[in-house]
């Protein structure tokens, strides 16, 4: 008998012809599609259901768990290369890699199924270790990534098997990738859908848009916004209001499941939870956030109307023991935030906010409960879905930032910008408003000057002063010549300081430097 002998080797399980390589790397990928799709999918039934507090979705685990381990020059990239847009860029990249990886690992299961289907399993075993390892993350967590994964591995299997035995390998593969794609595709939207919206958190925001607010309402004087066509309006609506956050998925917390912890050097612990702080007497504050990451004339800063309620009051529940002074702020993704305890126990009502411009928090702005406190950079203060404040040392705790090579402290410097004409705008010669916005939150704005070329630096006219917490209009009337003209601006704080004319980068406390635009006037 011979090796080839029918009897021996029945027609059916014949050597197989080699797929093509590419082939396989087309199953790895659908596979991969897969994988993703289903665990998505599964992922957004969990919190659905309520069953997760983590981050159960494989891709947003992987992209938060890298984000948390990115050295401060590859952030600080990513949000210049990116700006708002970095972590759409960061989902977009950690797809593509996993695609990548994809392809590599079918095209060796075309020629080799085993070491394939291991390697799948262990890009399996790394996403399920980026969701175990998320905040707030429970054992339920890993169950979309594992149920994912075997059904990618079952998938890649069924794909390298030989024609007849069960398998579809070298047969037509375009059934196969239609069908496995389409499951991938239509799990991956189902579940980024489901993951959106219709959750109970956005019932709860819903339900709570008509419910009143205990406390006295505040009025925005009259004149405290310009008008001037192109200037940054005094009050910024929430959906141009600008975000910056480490989370890859928004938060999305039901207000009733919410609790705040009080912790730390206390003589009691604290814990507040949604309906004892709505029954709470809310102030109305006009405060302006800004981030320290903001570039000189850059848009990383904004006002609202925010209604909350104290901090200090809070905190004097609890009881800080003395030798304390911070702060140490956490929510529930895990972000911290260093806050000197001066600053959220004296007479600036840093507030617990529960409504940004008379609307429930938006969920990307922190809902249900976020902290404002005037005066100090976002990422030392302004914690959204705060969940724990612990009173603590600066020297014994450390904040997510100041690890990263940015500063523990972060009052805001005064600053100033020239909103209109932009940068390189071409003007009729004549009567120009310049105009802009000048900050130095607590303190407040008392002057700004511009200066046209070389020529005198001259006053501006300011808008009514509404807070001292808040940034301050200004408009110049310039009588414009034509040619090409360099216009800056300056402003003086209330205690008569002028912003610093020196040129510094964000990092590590806030920018400074003076914001000069070139303009043509024909
Ligand atoms: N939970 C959480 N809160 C956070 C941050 C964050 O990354 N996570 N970023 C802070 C930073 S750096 C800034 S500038 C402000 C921005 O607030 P906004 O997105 O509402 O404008 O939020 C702060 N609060
Ligand atoms: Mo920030």
């Amino acid at each position: 008998m011979t090796a080839t002998s029918p009897a021996t080797r029945p027609e059916t399980a014949q050597e197989p012809v080699a797929r093509p390589l590419w082939w396989g790397a087309v199953d790895g990928v659908v596979a991969g599609l897969v994988t993703v799709g289903l665990a998505t999918l599964a992922a957004a039934a969990l919190v659905a259901l309520g069953q997760s507090s983590g981050q159960p979705a494989p891709i947003a685990a992987v992209g938060g768990a890298f984000i948390d381990r990115t050295p401060p020059w590859l952030k600080d990239f990513a949000v210049s290369t990116f700006g708002t847009n970095d972590k759409r860029a960061l989902l977009v990249g950690t797809v593509v890699v996993l695609a990548l990886v994809s392809a590599a690992i079918g095209g060796l299961a075309a020629r080799r199924l085993v070491p394939a289907l291991v390697a799948f399993a262990l890009v399996g075993v790394i996403g399920a270790a980026a969701v175990m390892t998320r905040p707030g993350a429970g054992p339920a967590d890993v169950l979309p990534t594992v149920l994912g994964t075997v059904a990618g591995l079952w998938f890649l299997s069924r794909a390298s098997a030989p024609a007849g035995v069960g398998g579809s390998g070298a047969a037509n593969p375009g059934r196969r990738w239609l069908l496995g794609g389409a499951v991938g595709a239509v799990t991956a939207y189902l579940g980024s859908y489901v993951g959106g919206g219709s959750s109970a958190a956005t019932v709860s925001r819903d339900a709570l848009k008509s419910v009143p607010v205990k406390g006295t309402k505040l009025a925005v004087p009259a004149g405290a916004d310009l008008g001037v066509p192109g200037l940054a309006p005094y009050i910024v609506p929430n959906a141009d209001f600008y975000r910056i956050d480490t989370a890859i998925v928004v938060p999305h917390i039901d207000a009733n499941d919410w609790r705040l912890k009080v912790t730390g050097m206390v003589d009691r612990e604290v814990e507040l939870d949604w309906k004892t702080l709505q029954g709470k007497e809310m102030q109305e504050a006009l405060v302006t956030l800004t981030c320290v990451s903001n570039e000189v004339g850059g848009d990383l800063i904004g006002n609202a109307v925010w209604t909350g309620w104290p901090v200090r009051e809070l905190l004097a529940l609890a009881g800080p023991r003395s030798g304390a002074d911070m702060v140490l702020q956490t929510s529930v993704d895990g972000f911290t935030a260093s806050t000197p305890l001066a600053a959220l126990t004296d007479d600036r009502n840093a507030l617990l906010a529960i409504r940004m411009n008379g609307e429930p928090l938006p969920f990307e702005h922190g809902f249900p409960v976020r902290v404002v406190v005037p005066g100090l950079y976002g990422y030392v203060s302004a914690t959204k879905w705060v969940t724990e404040l612990k009173v603590t040392t600066y020297e014994k705790d450390v904040a997510y930032w100041s690890t990263r090579g940015w500063s523990a402290m972060g009052p805001i410097k005064t600053a100033s910008r020239i909103d209109v004409p932009r940068a390189g705008a071409t003007v009729k010669a004549g009567t120009v408003a310049v105009a802009g916005v000048a900050w130095h939150q607590h303190t407040g704005i008392s002057k700004v000057e511009v200066q046209v070329d070389q020529q005198p630096w001259a006053e501006a006219r300011l808008a009514v002063d509404a807070s001292i917490d808040t940034w301050r209009q200004w408009v110049y009337e310039w009588q414009a010549t034509p040619g090409s003209h360099e216009l800056r601006v300056r402003a003086y704080d209330a205690k008569g300081e002028p912003q610093s004319p020196l040129e510094a980068p964000p990092a590590p406390d806030g920018a400074t430097g003076i914001h000069v635009v070139t303009v043509r006037v024909e």
